[in-house]
């Protein structure tokens, strides 16, 4: 059995959460063969040299879990992209490129965050290249903690701002884009997360199903086993 999660999103803010996360960690994930975070795990990640009472908490749970021999993979989210090596290192999480395709139960299944799919939003696609280019994270992890982590906050506002502009149309996947995507990897079913609409997908190709986000009182888990796929 394997389980999926994304966009849990974990901040000090809301420590409900990462209370849900360590439940998950300690009483589900330990009887998975393996537990796939398909980004945004944290709110936003400013260089694995960060540390908080929060981080090694899920450090530590995470540790816990490869250590025990469940298998722990990640793609990085829009907002936690910066995580890396170190982080991997410490935790024995096997760090994943922005698109994966897996053997799933007889299924070949392609695994991405989602956010490379919603190709319709243009001025977030614009952001994503520069911020992915490996320069410009390579000087802003030598900035001080407390720059990065103005800018971060800068950021989220700007993000939150232009958010309000945009329609659901815009930040959703687009449908061609999409099929051609899984298409290109020969896939017949396509997990991912990002636009916080958890469902399953029917399309006419392959079956898409697309997690959801965390709340203080709700994990959306999907769970894969011989039987099939579904939220628990
Ligand atoms: O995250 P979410 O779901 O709310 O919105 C996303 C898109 N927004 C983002 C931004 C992240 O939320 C915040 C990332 C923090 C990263 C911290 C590390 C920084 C590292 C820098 C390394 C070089 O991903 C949002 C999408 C939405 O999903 C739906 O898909 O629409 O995209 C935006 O809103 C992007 C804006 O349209 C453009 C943002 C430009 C920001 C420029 C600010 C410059 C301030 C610089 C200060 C020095
Ligand atoms: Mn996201």
């Amino acid at each position: 059995m394997i389980y999926f999660i994304s966009d849990l999103h974990l901040n000090e803010s809301q420590p409900e959460m990462t209370q849900l996360f360590l439940q998950f960690m300690q009483q589900k994930a330990p009887l998975a063969e393996a537990v796939y975070i398909l980004g945004d795990l944290f709110d936003f990640w400013i260089g694995d040299d960060e540390q908080s009472a929060l981080i090694s908490k899920v450090k530590s749970a995470i540790k816990t879990l490869t250590a025990s021999g469940v298998k722990c993979y990640f793609i990085c989210g829009n907002r936690d992209f910066l995580i890396g090596k170190r982080f991997a290192n410490e935790t024995g999480m096997i760090l994943l490129p922005d698109y994966h395709c897996i053997e799933l139960y007889g299924k070949s299944t392609l695994l991405c965050h989602g956010d490379t799919l919603c190709i319709d939003d243009v001025k977030y696609q614009q952001f994503r290249q520069k911020v992915h280019q490996k320069w410009r994270q390579w000087l802003f992890l030598r900035l001080p903690l407390s720059l990065r982590l103005k800018i971060a906050q800068k950021i989220r506002m700007k993000s939150q701002l232009d958010k309000q502009t945009k329609s659901n149309t815009i930040m959703d996947v687009n449908a061609a884009f999409t099929t051609n995507m899984v298409k290109k990897f020969n896939a017949t079913q396509l997990i991912h997360g990002h636009t916080h609409r958890q469902a399953v997908h029917f399309e006419p190709d392959f079956t898409r199903i697309v997690l959801g986000d965390w709340k203080a009182d709700y994990a959306s888990i999907l769970k894969v086993d011989k039987q099939g796929a579904e939220f628990i």
